[in-house]
């Protein structure tokens, strides 16, 4: 019990109460209280195992084989929080407003400020520091992929029934087969492994030469079945496919994980007929795209319903991480952007569509986070969650159904050990605490604590796509000294972050800097390993793929002692190799 017996569903730990119970003044406790008799409600006291719920299943007859819900979850790819029409946006998404609106709009809904933090958070409702992955994205080139031994939500649901499968886009690392989705718990698949790359040919450049094809049909190159027809359409027909071709008797779990509206900026011509007015090139296109995945999210609807699916699904709705303002995203009001842990990197677009929810039309503003969703489908799924995983995620699906209190009062948003660039962070800014060179983020209740470098911190104003190019840049510019290393906030009166209240409340600063620290006990070894030069794809057929061979493995392991002690002291040199290119490493604005 690395965690200081913190455990799910049970999640009142001491570090908890305490760090907590210190906020005085915040109802947190009030909170607590409340969230905990919802537990109970749920028959999930303390210990408690009885993993079936009651909900939405049991008007419909829970336990009845067929009562278990189709669940659909769809992630965007760098949609920025204002780039929906329901938060103000010039850009038009009529399905997404409409789902929403008879759905239930998720307004206090946090993920990771990139692609592989957030895919990972959600398929395993553990935080990066539980996974090893607090350190920037998985990198085509790296041996590194979402650890063998961390379960995900699709071996969940397979286990209770569920014929999973997963369109898109991966992005936890294939450096060997056993780390595809085939083999983590997608009966079938068909995307793409890589972070990005051209939504018609499917090719991507990591690196001048180093260039591959990225489009696979379960574990091979997908050449057959590539008609060069732009991502988010080709998506959406294998979903049209998949749900005509299943019985809608039988649950599904389908995660749909689109490339758009991430960069490269491309969107077929006819999608930019009502963005021509947008002079900022790099917003129009996006417009564009997001025209077009909006459409597509209509296709799939209307799939579920022609298939027989719709009456029995839920349908879920979320953006990985925040919009990029210099590849035509937009998070507006809020502040900073993809990569930062400002909330424009974190706070997202999210909903939930169902004809299985009580509260239908409402609006959540309550705390949810991305590693939520794997207890609250598993659960809703009628999945046993193991006592031994140490979840980091709440079931939250009385809080969006019912309007109920949200479990959560905190989110470790993240501790990056590796990300140290604060040239004035020191222990001592952090009381003796915590060192604040290093990136962290956390929030508990109403209070937001960051340290280190957060990231890229303007205000990108909507004006700043007006009429400029995309080099010239009406921001609302920070002006601080340079020096600065800790920052606090009150995120729920002021969520724009215009406030540093770190002064003022110095020893909230401490109480949150010491959960920090108590988070950072649990955490695992972080894994960033240098890149593989047999990773090119030039070697493998020109195709991006597993190229770390399991024959090779067996065959040196075969050899005598003497060749495995060489292989020995080769690993230590590579572990002292990678120590030093992980503190040199890339700018975490790049991929993701
Ligand atoms: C996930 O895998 C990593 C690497 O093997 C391991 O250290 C960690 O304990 C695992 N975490 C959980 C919660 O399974
Ligand atoms: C949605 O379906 C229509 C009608 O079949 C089709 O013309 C359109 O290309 C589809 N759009 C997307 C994005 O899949
Ligand atoms: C976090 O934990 C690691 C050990 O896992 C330790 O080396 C490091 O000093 C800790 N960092 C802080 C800021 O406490
Ligand atoms: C940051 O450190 C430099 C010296 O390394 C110092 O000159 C500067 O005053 C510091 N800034 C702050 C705000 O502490
Ligand atoms: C934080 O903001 C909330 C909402 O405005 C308010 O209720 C709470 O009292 C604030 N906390 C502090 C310490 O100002
Ligand atoms: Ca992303």
């Amino acid at each position: 019990m690395a965690r200081g017996g913190c455990s799910w569903p049970h999640r009142l730990c001491k570090g908890k109460m305490v760090a907590v119970g210190v906020l005085a003044g915040l109802s947190v406790l009030s909170l607590l209280t409340y969230g905990y008799l919802s537990w109970d409600s749920l028959g999930l006291g303390p210990g408690g195992t009885e993993a079936t719920r009651t909900g939405p299943g049991e008007e419909l007859g829970a336990g009845a084989p067929g009562s278990q819900p189709h669940i659909v979850f769809i992630l965007a790819d760098d949609q920025g929080f204002r780039d929906v029409g329901y938060h103000g946006s010039e850009i038009r998404t009529p399905t997404l407003d409409k789902l929403a609106a008879e759905g239930v709009k998720l307004e206090n809904y946090y993920v990771q400020p990139m692609c592989t933090p957030s895919r990972s958070q959600f398929i395993t409702g553990k935080y990066q520091i539980h996974t090893g992955l607090q350190h920037s994205i998985i990198r085509p080139t790296q041996p590194n992929c979402l650890p063998l031994d961390n379960v995900t939500l699709p071996q969940k649901l397979k286990e209770v029934g569920y014929s999973t499968h997963m369109v898109g886009k991966w992005h936890l690392g294939f450096y060997r087969r056993e780390c595809m989705p085939t083999q983590r718990g997608f009966d079938t698949f068909f995307g793409s492994l890589l972070g990005s790359g051209d939504y018609y040919t499917h090719f991507k450049c990591d690196s001048p030469g180093i260039c591959g094809y990225d489009l696979y049909e379960n574990d091979n190159a997908a050449w057959d079945h590539d008609n060069g027809i732009y991502s988010t359409q080709m998506y959406t027909q294998k979903v049209q496919q998949i749900l005509a071709s299943h019985n809608p008797r039988k649950p599904i779990f389908l995660y749909i994980a689109y490339q758009a509206v991430h960069s490269p900026l491309q969107a077929p011509g006819k999608y930019f007929e009502h963005y021509r007015s947008i002079n900022n090139i790099n917003r129009r296109r996006y417009a564009a795209m997001l025209a077009c995945l909006d459409e597509a999210i209509n296709n799939v609807t209307l799939a579920l319903k022609k298939y027989g699916y719709y009456g029995n699904s839920i349908i879920i709705y979320s953006s990985d991480n925040g919009g990029q303002p210099m590849a035509g995203g937009s998070n507006w009001p809020l502040r900073g952007s993809k990569g930062t842990y400002w909330e424009g990197g974190i706070r997202a677009v999210g909903f939930v569509h169902s004809p299985l929810l009580k509260n239908k039309g409402s609006v959540c503003k309550e705390l949810v986070h991305i590693t939520d969703w794997f207890p609250t489908l598993i659960t809703l799924a009628e999945g046993q969650i193991d006592e031994d995983i140490q979840l980091d995620g709440y079931d939250i699906w009385e809080t969006i159904s019912e309007g109920r209190r949200s479990p959560r009062v905190d989110i470790l948003h993240n501790i990056d050990p590796i990300y140290t660039k604060a040239k004035n962070g020191s222990w001592e800014a952090g009381y003796g605490i915590w060192n604040t060179a290093i990136q962290s983020a956390i929030r508990v209740n109403h209070w937001k604590l960051l340290t280190g470098n957060p990231g890229y911190s303007d205000w990108v104003p909507p004006q700043a796509f007006s009429n400029a190019g995309p080099n010239r840049w009406h921001n609302e510019r920070v002006s601080w000294s340079a020096g600065k290393t800790v920052w606090l906030f009150n995120i729920t009166a002021d969520p724009y972050e215009r406030v540093d209240l770190s002064a003022r409340y110095p020893d909230v600063v401490k109480q949150l800097l010491r959960r920090l620290s108590q988070f950072n006990k649990t955490a695992v070894p972080v894994r960033y390993p240098p890149k593989d030069p047999r990773s090119n794809p030039k070697l493998n057929g020109g195709v991006w793929g597993p190229w770390f061979k399991e024959d090779e493995k067996k065959k040196k392991s075969d050899k005598s002692k003497g060749a495995n002690k060489q292989k020995k002291n080769k690993n230590k040199k590579k572990a002292n190799r990678k120590k030093g290119q992980s503190l040199h490493c890339r700018s975490r604005l790049a991929g993701g």
